[in-house]
């Protein structure tokens, strides 16, 4: 029969020492590599973003300078395979990657997210041979960027209804001609990943099918997104093309219809269903900590029972939502996943972590309103990430219909 004193053994046991803020003890369930990839990108997240990420949201800054490490580390595409020049991680490795690098700033996941999972993945997963031989090992080291182009001003949630069009021309070559909105590193690439609509001959008549577009295209403008609140430390874009001329291989011949972009966004949610957690994190550690130090009638804050609510529930969603993206990450390494349990996680952990930072916030009193304490900026952020890669009500949508087979999305 198990006594206390048995389970207090059994976690104190050397192996299994649970870290400070996993009470479940999460890590005892990651392999050894996997806690290893983790303390590596945390080491590079504490000494090459921390110091400078709070100046560079201050200014509206996305630090370039950090790309060419981030490829050497192997963060871009992390899950794609090492024959394309990639680190060939599992997928649990990569969500670890992603919790990390938004521990630093959503921008810097933002980054690594859409180049992996939404540049890199599409042109390995509807790309040519020669397409992946040309761009993914570029891409991994990041000396080549890339942005993805499915938002317009006038289609977001509903991309479906897309105006861009590429029309083929009797040589085989294509001419682009539309606009895309928000989009993450626009201004930076040498390359975006445009869905355009085409003419060839689905039910409605036409198809939507992805493009390699270079920026350096004539035609093509990136224009910035001015007055951002949100996702400072990351550049967003308005991308426009005017009869931008396409070679006939521009084409991602494999991409045809919705599914195809919205296969991508299953990828990138998957990221930022642990990302949301690494900004959680953020917050949870620097309010325990402040909670220590800081005293008020004569007592640190964090002794006061409101304080403890405040810190229990916080730690209460974190585990959650850990324990809901380990369980996703196995699933997606066995092949077993699915895009709805994608949306429950993106969902759920972009929630939690966007109320987790709310919380940490108000206990930092005063404090907590500046760029050198971490939660405002994570709480600002968080609005991006609740809105992007499907906004909630749209994840609440998808579940709706998963559990009912009725669609609630009107139109
Ligand atoms: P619907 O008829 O439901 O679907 C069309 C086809 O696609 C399939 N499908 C999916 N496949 C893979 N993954 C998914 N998540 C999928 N969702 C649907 C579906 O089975 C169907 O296949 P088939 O074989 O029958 O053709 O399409 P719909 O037009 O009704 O749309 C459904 C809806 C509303 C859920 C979809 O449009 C949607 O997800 N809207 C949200 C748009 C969005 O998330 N945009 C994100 C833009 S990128 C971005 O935000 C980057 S931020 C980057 C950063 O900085 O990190
Ligand atoms: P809308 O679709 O207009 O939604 C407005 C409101 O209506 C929301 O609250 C929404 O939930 C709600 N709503 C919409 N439809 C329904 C419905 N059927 N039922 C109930 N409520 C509904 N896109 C890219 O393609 N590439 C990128 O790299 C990219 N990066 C981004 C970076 C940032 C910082 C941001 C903010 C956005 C980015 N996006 C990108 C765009 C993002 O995906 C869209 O903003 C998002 O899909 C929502 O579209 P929208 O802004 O047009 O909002």
């Amino acid at each position: 029969m198990s006594t206390d004193l048995d389970t207090q053994t059994h976690l104190a046991s050397p192996q299994l020492k649970p870290r400070e803020g996993d009470l479940f003890n999460i890590d005892a369930a990651l392999t050894e590599e996997e806690r290893a990839v983790r303390d590596s990108v945390r080491a590079f997240v504490d000494e090459k973003v921390m110091p400078i990420i709070g100046q560079c949201y201050v200014d509206g800054r996305f630090p370039k300078e950090l790309i060419a490490e981030m490829g050497e580390n192997g963060y871009f595409g992390a899950n794609l395979p090492e024959e394309y020049g990639c680190a060939g991680l599992n997928n649990v490795m990569y969500g670890i990657i992603m919790q990390e690098l938004e521990r630093g700033d959503s921008g810097i996941r933002s980054f690594a997210s859409v180049q992996g999972a939404l540049v890199m993945y599409p042109i390995y997963a509807f790309g040519s041979e020669e397409q992946k031989r040309h761009w993914l090992p570029q891409m991994a080291k990041g000396t080549k960027i890339g942005c993805f182009g499915l938002t317009e001003s006038d289609y977001g949630s509903n991309p479906a209804g897309m105006i861009t069009r590429a029309k083929q021309q009797a040589d085989g070559t294509w001419i682009l001609n539309g606009a895309k909105m928000w989009i993450t590193n626009g201004s930076n690439a040498h390359v975006a990943i445009v869905w355009a609509k085409t003419e060839d001959n689905d039910d409605a008549g036409t198809s939507i099918r992805g493009f390699i577009v270079p920026a350096d295209s004539k035609g093509f403008k990136a224009k910035d997104v001015k007055g951002k609140l949100s996702l400072r430390a990351s550049d967003t874009s308005e991308l426009v093309f005017d009869n931008v001329h396409l070679s006939a291989d521009a084409i991602l011949p494999k991409s045809g219809g919705l599914k195809s972009p919205l296969m991508c966004l299953t990828q990138a949610r998957y990221g930022i269903s642990w990302g949301a957690l690494g900004a959680a994190m953020a917050c949870f550690e620097e309010a325990v900590s402040y909670s220590k130090e800081r005293v008020m009638f004569g007592r640190p804050i964090g002794g006061f029972q409101i304080q403890q609510v405040r810190l229990a529930d916080m730690l209460t969603e974190l585990t959650k939502g850990q324990l809901v993206s380990l369980h996703l990450g196995r699933m997606k390494d066995a092949g077993t996943f699915t895009p709805q349990q994608v949306s429950l996680a993106k969902r759920n952990n972009v929630s939690i972590a966007t109320d987790i930072a709310r919380e940490a916030r108000r206990l930092l009193g005063g404090n907590g309103i500046l760029a050198e304490y971490a939660s405002m900026r994570h709480m600002a952020n968080l609005e991006s990430v609740y809105t992007y890669e499907g906004t909630h009500d749209i994840h609440s949508l998808i579940l709706g219909q998963a559990v009912t087979g009725l669609n609630a999305f009107g139109g």
